[in-house]
């Protein structure tokens, strides 16, 4: 009997850490040895490709109720075959409170949802909509130690949004039970008086979605989040972050000491505010909040990336079909902005993106680019070091990259069950060629070989960077 059951030999290994040339053995879905040279076991000859730690999309959305008529595209099956095939291999999307709804059933109907469907392993967010005493006091401790160690909560929109007194009892909870709070930071009552604004003008085109939530809207709330997680004292993560505004706001409150994280997501490197203003309603395919914000904004969201203010680079993989009744056209062909679902489709096309324009480019390290993917989400959210890089004992979870391959983007390529990308017709440089979880390659060249539902649910820890800066005594 050999030592391994396969072997990838000949690979350049990155983590955030190190770039070594080495073999790794993989035995029972882990890596068991990194070395010089290995035998033994099924070979795969990686000469010529980078293997990498799979992508960890820490925010993405699947199969998630939306309440207004539209429907998201992909489920944990689509959603999960195209992540893999875009190097992604662990998938951390949203189950969703309704108000007044039990967070347990809520995370009970999400299992549901993802049952016998995903080809690589998921963990939950939670997403606190209605922080009741009984949520807080009961439901939350117990979902904590059955491994939802991570929560999502609003600033704006009507049916999920807490008002700043509830922001911090839910604050104070994630202080004392030790989980991580992400914050969607945009000022409510800033976007629906604009709104009604543009509307009595008559100023309803996708374009005004940018129009009426713009950079200050972003700023202020960004400040006031911050605001609020200094004042009890508990490391918060700041999502989507879109504008140079916001990430002003965050450099400074990091260059306090403060323990405040954030996340950006490839349209706000990519896409820009005349996006939403293509013809038509063609616009509506790059409706995503906050919204893409103008063309030179691009460069602060990189200098982020580079500079250290980001830690984490997501999808927010929100899926809607563009020609389709449930989805961007659900409240009409020519809807106004305000009626158009919110979301764009990059759950595959997250990496690639990335990777091109960020390494191949020369702005990112190899290891900055396997940190914000992959290693920090993972230890941001409780998942290291089972995911998020190649260490002996760590999960199998390896992507190979040809690094000189050049693909032009088109919406043909991708796996996902959308009927268009925002990307049509980037040319990139670099592409995942086999993506492989728990050590079973899950897709090769664009094309599956693993069967859906081997995908496990990830129960993860309390993670370490949600510790308080001053202990867990009072902070008051
Ligand atoms: N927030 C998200 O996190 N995703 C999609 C839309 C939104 O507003
Ligand atoms: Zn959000
Ligand atoms: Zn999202």
């Amino acid at each position: 009997m050999s030592d391994f059951d396969l072997v990838i030999r000949n690979g350049t290994v990155a983590t955030a850490a190190d770039v070594s040339r080495c073999d790794i053995g993989i035995r029972d879905g882990k890596v068991a040895a990194l070395a010089e040279r290995l035998t033994g076991g099924r070979e795969i000859d990686a000469g010529g490709l980078l293997v990498l730690p799979g992508g960890v999309d820490g925010h993405c959305h699947f199969d998630q109720p939306t309440g207004d008529g539209s429907r998201m595209a992909d489920d944990f099956r689509s959603g999960s075959i195209s992540a893999a095939c875009g190097g992604t291999t662990t998938i951390i999307p949203f189950a969703a409170q309704a108000k007044g709804q039990s967070l347990r059933a809520a995370v009970e109907d999400y299992h549901a949802r993802a049952a016998g469907k995903a080809v690589i392993d998921y963990a939950f967010h939670l997403i606190i909509s209605d922080p009741s005493p009984q949520v807080l006091g009961q439901e939350l401790p117990a979902l904590l130690r059955d491994g939802y160690s991570s929560f999502k909560i609003y600033m704006t929109y009507d049916d999920l949004k807490l008002d700043d007194r509830q922001i911090l009892e839910v604050l104070d909870f994630a202080r004392r039970e030790g989980a991580m709070a992400m914050i969607h930071a945009e000022n409510s009552d800033c976007i629906a008086w604009l709104t009604e604004k543009l509307e009595a003008a008559g100023r309803t085109a996708p374009r005004y979605h940018a129009t009426s939530r713009p950079a200050p809207v972003e700023r202020e709330a960004t400040h006031r989040a911050i605001t609020l997680a200094e004042l009890i004292d508990v490391p918060v993560l700041i999502v989507h972050v879109s504008s140079r505004e916001a990430i002003e706001q965050i450099r400074w409150a990091q260059g306090r000491g403060l323990k405040i994280y954030a996340e950006t997501c490839p349209q706000y490197l990519f896409l820009s505010e005349e996006d939403l203003d293509r013809p038509g309603f063609e616009g509506a395919k790059c409706v995503c909040s906050p919204p893409p914000r103008g063309k030179d904004n691009q460069k602060y969201v990189w200098e982020g990336l580079t500079g250290g203010v980001f830690q984490v680079f997501s999808s927010d993989h929100a899926p809607f079909r563009f020609d389709s009744a449930d989805g961007k056209h659900a409240a009409g062909t020519d809807a106004p902005f305000r009626k158009v679902p919110n979301g764009i489709p990059g759950v595959e096309t997250r990496l690639p993106l990335l990777f091109s324009e960020g390494v191949i480019a020369g702005r990112l390290d190899l290891g900055r680019f396997v940190a914000l993917t992959s290693t920090n989400p993972a230890k941001i959210y409780g998942l290291y070091p089972r995911k998020g890089t190649i260490a002996v004992g760590a999960d199998a979870d390896l992507v190979l990259w040809d690094p000189e391959r050049r693909v032009t983007l088109t919406n043909a390529l991708l796996h996902h069950n959308v009927d268009y990308t925002p990307y049509e017709g980037m040319r990139l440089t670099g592409w995942p060629v086999m993506t492989f979880s728990r050590g079973e390659l899950v897709c090769r060249e664009g094309v599956l070989e693993a069967a859906p539902g081997r995908g496990r649910f990830l129960p993860c820890d309390l993670p370490k960077p949600a510790a308080p800066r001053l202990g867990r005594g009072a902070y008051y």
